[in-house]
């Protein structure tokens, strides 16, 4: 399943159909991207640490995250893209944990070249330091050795737009990145309008196409994005968090306000569609056949 879910992610890039990637931070999340039509999963370290309750700041052990790409990836059938921040380390560390990502279901790594331990993207005024570009290279390098599945795609992403350090160094950073054997190049951005990453993809004349993360310029829609015939995938970074965050708030609030459930009750789903996401269907099968 798992040689199949690479060779899918594989084409989607060779044939530059735009690949969507939708948030989880759990197994339900991806289950229900799934039901809804996204391509893939992307397993969000933003969202995980969220759900942790701590900053997105390489403050969760790689364990936490692999395991949970492994749940994740045993539970859909459509590719995981695992976010593996700044690859826990250096080029050695990756050369260990690459292959720990692909026997845990994964078909894609996204890398990025900052410092570790990280600072989230997003932040206002977060703490943001990139490592030398040809560290970086040794660690891409060290990550598409590191595999076992040609098929298996290593994702490099640049984070000079987010350091403030302009077009010509994040340029300069791709094609240095492309060269060192990077399948895609993600170009991350916070600004609230697409102009700084339109620029980018503008001057981009590399090989391998863009992966993009909208969070900052929502008004960036995929058919604006599929037009540029640069970009593989887009990834929709958090709003699997942020739709269950606005979620529990909200019930939570109105269970307090109303002294009981007797006013969010209707409007949930039902227990039974949340025993059917558990998989209860194939659990009866097992059993009819073979409890007696
Ligand atoms: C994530 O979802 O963990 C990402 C995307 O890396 S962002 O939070 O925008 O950096
Ligand atoms: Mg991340």
């Amino acid at each position: 399943m798992t040689k199949q879910k690479n060779q899918a992610l594989r084409l989607a890039l060779a044939q530059r159909r735009l690949f969507t990637a939708m948030s989880a931070h759990n197994p339900l999340a991806a289950k229900l991207a799934q039901e809804a039509g996204f391509d893939g999963i992307w397993g969000s370290g933003f969202e995980l640490s969220a759900s942790y309750a701590v900053p997105d700041a390489s403050i969760l052990p790689m364990g936490t995250h692999l395991e949970m790409m492994r749940a994740i990836a045993s539970t859909v059938d459509i590719p995981l893209i695992a976010d593996i921040d700044t690859g826990f380390g250096n080029a050695v560390t990756v050369s260990y944990i690459i292959p720990q990502y692909e026997a845990a279901g994964a078909s894609a790594v996204v890398m990025e070249d900052k410092t570790f331990p990280k600072d989230t993207s997003l932040r206002a005024g977060g703490r943001q330091e990139l490592v030398r570009i040809e560290e970086f290279q040794g660690k891409i390098e060290a990550a598409a050795q590191a595999r076992s599945d040609a098929d298996f795609v290593v994702i490099a992403r640049v984070e000079a737009l987010i350091a403030g350090l302009g077009q010509e160094e994040a340029q300069k950073r791709a094609h240095a990145y492309e060269e060192a054997g990077a399948d895609a190049i993600l170009i991350h951005s916070k600004q609230k309008t697409p102009d700084e990453i339109l620029a980018f993809i503008s001057g981009w004349s590399g090989r391998v196409p863009l992966v993009l993360v909208p969070t900052a310029y929502p008004q960036l829609t995929e058919a604006d994005i599929a037009a540029t015939g640069k970009v593989g995938v887009v990834i929709y970074g958090n709003h699997a968090i942020r739709a269950a965050v606005g979620a529990m708030r909200d019930v939570f609030a109105q269970i307090r306000r109303d002294g009981g459930i007797q006013g969010v009750d209707a409007a949930l789903p039902g227990v039974k569609d949340i025993i059917a996401l558990q998989g209860d269907a194939r659990m009866r099968e097992i059993e009819k056949k073979f409890l007696r």
